[in-house]
């Protein structure tokens, strides 16, 4: 009996993952061709990279009970089931990528938080857009909510080391560590704002190699 309904869950949780994965799918294929529309049209795109993934059953277990979050409220309450981010170079292409993603008739954003402005208390800058979007499933369609994070390369650095670091010590960082985290963090600031200075001559050198290799390619 209790494999029977250990079978049982597993199903629940693959149908009820289903659309999530259809999501993540379709938005990063989305995010990645408006990066190579931009690049076709020798344009510079605000997009540096994209990724996705289905947050993990156990993570997604570990959310709802450190949120007090039953099955039935958790498609509602957890909104980063599906996740997709987007890595761009400089700090002022983030506010175009939101600017895209606002404009576009395929999601609906439901929230914005702004932690790029106002950092977290960590030292974690990003910027989260929740959106509404569209999974069409075999059973028909579906609306999910799906978190979109933007951030830069160099933002996307700390948070990755940081985040490999809250998963070594589940969470208590030992204090000299975290003080380094939180030096580390306004480096990281100080790295984007010094990148902004030269983002005009960096966009000019990539749009003229971008026109080199698109020539390339017709002939
Ligand atoms: P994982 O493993 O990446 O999936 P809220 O109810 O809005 O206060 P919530 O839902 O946690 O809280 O939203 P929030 O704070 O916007 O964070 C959502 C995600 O942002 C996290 O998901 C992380 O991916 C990332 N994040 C937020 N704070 C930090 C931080 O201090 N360091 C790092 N490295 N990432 C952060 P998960 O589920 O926590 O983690």
């Amino acid at each position: 009996i209790v494999k029977e309904s250990c079978f049982m869950e597993i199903r629940l949780w693959r149908e009820l993952l289903i659309p999530y994965e259809l999501a993540v799918k379709d938005l990063v294929m989305k995010f990645k061709l408006l990066q190579k529309e931009h690049r076709e049209k020798n344009l510079y795109s605000p997009i540096e990279q994209v990724t996705g993934r289905v947050k993990s059953i156990n993570s997604i277990l570990e959310k709802m009970q450190a949120k007090h979050v039953s099955w039935e409220e958790l498609e509602e309450k957890i909104e980063d089931i599906a996740g997709v981010r987007i890595i761009c170079q400089f700090c002022e292409d983030i506010e175009k990528v939101a600017a895209l993603i606002r404009n576009r008739s395929d999601m609906r954003v439901l929230e914005e938080k702004d932690y790029v402005t106002q950092g977290k208390d960590s030292g974690y800058r990003s910027y989260h857009m929740i959106v509404s979007y569209c999974a069409e499933t075999l059973a028909g369609k579906k609306e999910i909510h799906a978190e979109i994070q933007i951030r830069t390369l160099a933002m996307n650095f700390w948070a990755t080391i940081e985040h490999s670091l809250q998963y070594k010590y589940k969470g208590n960082v030992p204090a000299d560590l975290a003080g380094r985290l939180t030096e580390a963090a306004n480096s990281v600031l100080k790295l984007d704002e010094e990148m902004s200075l030269v983002r005009s001559e960096v966009m000019d050198a990539q749009k003229s190699m971008l026109h080199q290799s698109n020539l390339v390619a017709d002939i």
